[in-house]
């Protein structure tokens, strides 16, 4: 009897595929040689979809086992390509691979711009069940202030429909108001842009456009009461020190706000320590604002008025499609009415696999399987988290994961599961999470709008395991 011999092909991690030959590898995986199209490449990636790749081609560029191949959705792009490029290997990303952010007490955060100076948290550096200062996300949408002196010298002032304007130190306000701490999420509104098709506007997130950080300050609502609201107070406006792009400190950087209610929450603080120590200047220090579960880009830096209006603010970032998001549907790339606009308020729910990181390479057991212990965040911003779900086979059955209780309103909420990986082979983790409401996370970003905010494509993470 005739046997059938297959060729020996020896089986190559995607990490191997790019350090041997990248051109062979975007060849094998984009079916063209696409030294001058690797932006785009690398931004349809991140996306999650190739056009027109088959599988096989997929097959050969993570190595030719996957087991749940049957099971993976025409088009997929593997995770291991498709994700923030921090988590990408490292040689698939050397030419023009992530630039890692150099900063005295902070870590190498994966840099997205350098002015203004805007850097993620890959999800793996996520693991901690409060972020640490030096791992949580920059976002500036100006210059960084200069800050010098005596912290407790510093000035906010508050006025506009109020009965008593006020002017207080940091030091007076620390003193007449009773300071509370409590662990709170802080995530960008453009958080999980990278998802988008086609590209949206701005900073490409992957989901580490947020941190939960221990915050201490005193509430807002305190403050508010002590000026004393008039009927009339409808909108908070927010102010900084922060100079605008072109320098000039007439014009704020950004300038936006918050319904009152919102302003009045027993969460919302003006902020003066993170994680025990006295609020970095990076991170807005010596004073901010935060309002938990809302987009970060009200929790204002550097905070020094906050003007009561008796309207919905319309400073820098309020206007047009910024921090937008469509009402009704919009064609994805398309345009829009403004009328079909509104503000963005709370974030929709998200979870991430914290651990392990994308692009882990496992040795299986002598079982030919590899058991496997996945750690997470999942987080719904104004709402709590009501199950997180992992699916080891392209989504085609899900897993529920054990979730932790939050530690107060507006913490993060950490998860664990055990799976167990079958045979060697390429997977890939996928996550979602459901929020108190019954809402969940979409398989690919939905409602796109002009600026990108609010994608939360489920989190998905490259796994080898090897024999
Ligand atoms: N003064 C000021 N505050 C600001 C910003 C800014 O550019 N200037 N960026 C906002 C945005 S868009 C976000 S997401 C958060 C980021 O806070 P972080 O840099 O401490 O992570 O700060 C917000 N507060
Ligand atoms: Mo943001």
């Amino acid at each position: 009897m005739a046997q059938h011999r297959l060729p020996q092909v020896r089986e190559r991690s995607i990490e191997e595929l790019y350090r041997d030959d990248r051109e062979r590898a975007d060849a094998l995986i984009f079916g063209r040689r696409p030294a001058d199209q690797r932006d785009e490449r690398g931004a349809m990636a991140r996306r999650g979809f190739l056009r027109g790749a088959g599988l096989a081609a997929i097959g050969a560029a993570v190595g030719a086992r996957i087991p749940f191949a049957g099971d993976m959705p025409g088009g997929l792009v593997p995770a291991a390509l498709a994700q923030t490029p921090a988590a990408q290997p490292p040689a698939a990303a050397a030419p023009q691979g992530p630039r890692l952010l150099q900063m005295p007490g902070k870590a190498r955060l994966v840099l997205l711009q350098e002015r203004p100076l805007v850097a993620e948290t890959p999800e793996a550096m996520l693991d901690d069940d409060t972020t640490p200062t030096d791992k949580f996300y920059i976002r500036n949408n100006g210059l960084i202030p200069e800050v010098s002196g005596d912290r407790n010298a510093w000035k906010i002032k508050i006025d506009g429909e109020v009965n008593r304007p006020l002017e207080l130190t940091l030091g007076e306000l620390k003193q007449r108001f009773r300071p509370v701490t409590y662990f709170m999420q802080l995530e960008c509104g453009g958080n999980g842009r990278s998802a988008f098709v086609p590209e949206a506007r701005g900073n490409q997130w992957g989901n580490g456009g947020m941190g939960c950080a221990r915050w201490t300050g005193v509430r807002l609502r305190d403050v508010l009461q002590a000026a004393g609201l008039k009927p009339s107070a409808k909108y908070t406006a927010h102010f900084g020190a922060d100079p605008h792009l072109s320098g000039a400190t007439d014009r704020p950087a950004l300038s936006r706000g918050v319904r009152l209610p919102k302003a009045l929450e027993e969460h919302s603080l003006i902020v003066f320590e993170m994680n025990g120590e006295p609020l970095p200047l990076i991170h807005g220090g010596p004073a901010r604002l935060i309002y938990p579960g809302w987009a970060g880009s009200a929790s204002h830096k550097w905070v020094t008025r906050i003007w009561i209006r008796d309207k919905e603010h319309d400073g820098p970032g309020m206007t047009g499609a910024s921090y937008r998001v469509a009402i009704n549907p919009m064609i994805p790339g398309g345009t829009t009415p403004e009328s079909n606009l509104r503000i963005l308020e709370s974030m929709p729910v998200r979870a991430i696999v914290t651990n392990p990181a994308n692009g882990a390479e496992l040795v299986a057991t002598a079982a030919g399987n590899r058991p496997l212990r996945l750690r997470g965040a999942a987080w719904a911003g104004d709402l709590s988290v009501r199950s997180v779900e992992v699916s080891i086979n392209y989504g085609r059955t899900w897993q529920r994961a054990q979730l932790g209780a939050p530690r107060n309103r507006y913490d993060w909420q950490r998860w664990t599961a055990n799976v167990t990986l079958p045979r060697t082979g390429y997977y890939e983790i996928w996550c979602r999470a459901t929020d108190a409401n019954g809402a969940s996370q979409p398989h690919v970003a939905g409602d796109w709008n002009p600026q990108g905010y609010g994608a939360n494509a489920y989190h998905r993470v490259a796994v080898l395991v090897r024999s």
